[in-house]
């Protein structure tokens, strides 16, 4: 008996020092939390916006849009739902409110909700019909709720601080479990206000007392993140849904320009894509882009819903940098998603998973330079195709740089490797290599910095090869990595590139040969029937060409749609308030050619805003609608306010439009402005009265579609 107790005691005292020998290595820098690790394993999740916004046909509300117009006769929150999830998206965030004040429950904090809408007849509450919508189709709902107000009248005061935080208390009471809660930068500025009409100035690092309003979104929804550009999980400083090729889950962020509080739209977002290597805090970046140009619906953007290449683009570039994909969708008035969009997630689904499903890594037998205890038992390579983000290869503490090594019996052909660490060690890794071994010698093939939670190595070209070695070269401390994929993407044919100078010369090309392009000029879907490109060819009007590319089994791509105004061949500049041939003439804004911009831009000049450009078309032309494009790099001079006049003589002018391009900062895109009705004239007049940034205006281009 005691004999067996000795023998007992004695296995126990070699298990424990066994277990000690291969201790897990110490984590490294700032950790993430229980909710950002949630976050992160969701990978990619949509952001619905649906408000009277919707129906006023703008992206920003400015909070006077009378209920009644709030009429979705067919709203179907599943059907939103079910799209994202067909498009692999795990998450739903709601705008319960966004900057126009709605609220889409049925809140007891303002008049200005959905029960005065005609919506289930003034008993509905939408943010119940998404929630339930979502935990069906299992999976994890968010809310935005908008910090500005643009309906409330006390919005400025803090009378209106209080209120917002009872509607966040409404929020976090009766929609359950929260996987995010959302904080837009945007506020402050001129609103409806209770009739007000008016500019309301806040001071955005001190007005809405974040730290006390944040504690009751931690009290209430302790699962939940904070996304806020310096929240626990940061904005990634643009809408195009980009991280930087490096990008840290570290960040410490820094207050925006002349600015002491890192608050809400007031943070330096020039680092926000990279990150801080060795930042105080882990706040890893969330890429919002739209499905469509803006976050709204708008009819007009029917054609412009981003295709598979271009979302599959933007996954390899948020999720594959360590981010979440956020996608923007928008219901159109009848509450429904348009059957493009649908089929795009649907089809941006398909291709994530025949580019996922087949793990090359799983049939490689994988060695490592060097393992942490010597064995393959804890710390070993099969840690790396277990799936598990959690159970990791590691090497000794003094083993900074290692390699693993696949070996298939057979060459694999693959193009996408992705690697992630254990992130509850914290981001380790700073660079990796990747050798392939290709005809009895190892190729470098790849390389890639900033590892983290996701990391995807997408290489230009196929490769085939018998091994594949991934060398860690730069690491502080030792390394945990807990995967390895190896994957294909399914082929596509290259897509065709459509352009137009400024003669009006269309031309459509690819960046591979492909057996040939069909094309059509009259809105229609090219098919195998269409007419065959051959040369360069006129398109003067406004429209769109559309095409597609064929291989020699008229095995076809996705469609290319390209938008045109006008053209612009006869156009010439009359005048302009300023001219500065160095920083950027006034024919800059009308060659065709969006990198160019006419900038008022002067250290010495006093020109105050507004200021305006008046163009000559040549001949009289009906025009339906106007465009004016920012520039796409920098925020300086980009217009808020406008106003478009036109006249047939040069002499007499007429406002034919006027407003705001509302969220233009952070999504620079084309922004079309309908007329009422068409009007006739041969000149018109662009006028910038407020820039976001600068006394003065920069314009890319300018356009008019009939
Ligand atoms: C921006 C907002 O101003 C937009 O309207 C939109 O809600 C987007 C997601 O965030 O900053």
């Amino acid at each position: 008996m005691k004999k067996q107790f000795l023998t007992i005691l004695g296995c126990l005292a070699f298990l424990s020092m066994t277990a000690q020998k291969v201790s897990a290595p110490a984590s490294y820098g700032a950790l993430p939390t229980e909710p950002q690790l949630n976050w992160q394993e969701l990978e990619q999740y949509v952001l619905v916006h649906f408000t009277p916004t919707t129906f006023q046909n703008k992206e920003w509300g400015y909070g006077d849009a009378d209920p009644q117009i709030f009429n979705p006769t067919k709203f179907d929150a599943s059907q939103i739902v079910n799209a994202a999830k067909a498009g692999g998206f795990k998450g739903v965030i709601l705008v319960a409110k966004h900057h126009d004040g709605f609220c889409l429950w049925p809140t007891k904090t303002t008049a200005y909700n959905i029960s005065k809408s005609p919506f289930r007849e003034g008993k509905g509450d939408m943010v119940k019909e998404f929630e339930v919508a979502t935990r069906s189709a299992g999976m994890q709902f968010g809310l935005y709720c908008s910090p500005w107000d643009r309906n409330n009248e006390n919005y400025g005061k803090p009378e209106y601080v209080a209120t917002y935080r009872e509607q966040l208390k409404e929020l976090y009471s009766n929609y359950g479990k929260l996987f995010i809660t959302w904080f837009d930068g945007a506020n402050g500025g001129d609103g409806y206000y209770g009739g007000k009409n008016e500019k309301r100035s806040i001071d955005r690092g001190t007005y809405y007392g974040w730290e006390t309003t944040w504690d009751i979104s931690r009290k209430m929804q302790p699962g939940a993140v904070i996304f806020a550009d310096m929240g626990d999980v940061r904005w990634v400083g643009n809408e195009h849904g980009f991280a930087a090729e490096t990008s840290w889950a570290t960040f410490t962020p820094q207050p925006a320009k002349g600015k002491t509080i890192a608050a809400p739209g007031e943070t330096n977002s020039d680092k926000a894509p990279e990150g801080t290597r060795n930042g105080k805090f882990w706040k890893p970046a969330e890429c919002d882009v739209p499905l469509r140009n803006g976050w709204f619906y708008h009819t007009t953007d029917d054609d412009h819903v981003k295709s598979v290449s271009e979302l599959f683009n933007i996954y390899i570039r948020s999720v594959g940098r360590g981010g979440c994909l956020d996608l923007g969708l928008s219901p159109n008035t009848d509450g429904l998603l348009h059957q493009n969009d649908v089929k795009a997630l649907k089809d941006f689904g398909n291709f994530l998973k025949q580019t996922f499903s087949e793990n090359f890594a799983k049939s490689a037998e994988i060695t490592a330079s060097e393992i942490r205890g010597g064995d393959n038992k804890s710390f070993g390579t099969k840690n790396l195709t277990d799936e598990d983000r959690y159970s990791y290869w590691a090497t000794s503490d003094d083993v900074k740089k290692a390699s693993v090594t696949l070996e298939w019996k057979k060459e694999q052909t693959f193009n996408i490797i992705r690697l992630r660490e254990n992130i509850k060690l914290g981001q380790r890794i700073e660079k990796i290599e990747i050798d392939a071994f290709i005809a009895g010698n190892w190729k470098k093939i790849g390389e890639a910095t900033s590892i983290g939670g996701n990391r995807l190595v997408r290489l230009q070209n196929y490769v085939s090869a018998s091994k594949l070695r991934i060398r860690i070269e730069e690491s502080p401390v030792c390394i945990a990595l807990s995967d390895v994929g190896v994957f294909k993407e399914p082929e596509q044919l290259s897509l065709p590139k459509i352009k137009r100078d400024k003669d009006g010369m269309v031309s459509i090309t690819t960046e591979m040969p492909v057996g040939q392009i069909r094309y059509t000029i009259d809105g229609t879907e090219p098919t195998a029937q269409s007419p065959v490109y051959q040369n360069a060819f006129s398109f003067l009007t406004s429209g769109e060409v559309k095409a597609k590319s064929f291989d020699t089994n008229m095995k076809s791509s996705e469609t290319v749609i390209q938008s045109f105004n006008i053209s612009k061949k006869e156009w010439k500049i009359v005048s302009a308030t300023f001219e500065n041939q160095e920083k950027g003439k006034s024919s800059n804004a009308i060659d065709e050619n969006t990198v160019t911009l006419w900038s008022t831009f002067d250290n010495t000049s006093t020109t105050a805003l507004p200021q305006s450009i008046v163009i000559d078309m040549g001949k009289e032309v009906t025009i339906a609608s106007f465009s004016y494009l920012p520039r796409q790099k920098g925020t300086e001079g980009i217009v808020k306010n406008y106003e478009w006049q036109t006249s047939s003589d040069n002499s007499t002018w007429t406002t034919v439009a006027e407003g705001e391009f509302s969220n233009i900062k952070s999504n620079p895109v084309e922004q079309n402005i309908a007329l009422k009705a068409p009007v006739k004239a041969r000149y018109f007049k662009f006028i910038g009265k407020t820039s976001v940034d600068g006394n003065y205006i920069s314009v890319a281009e300018l356009g008019v579609k009939q």
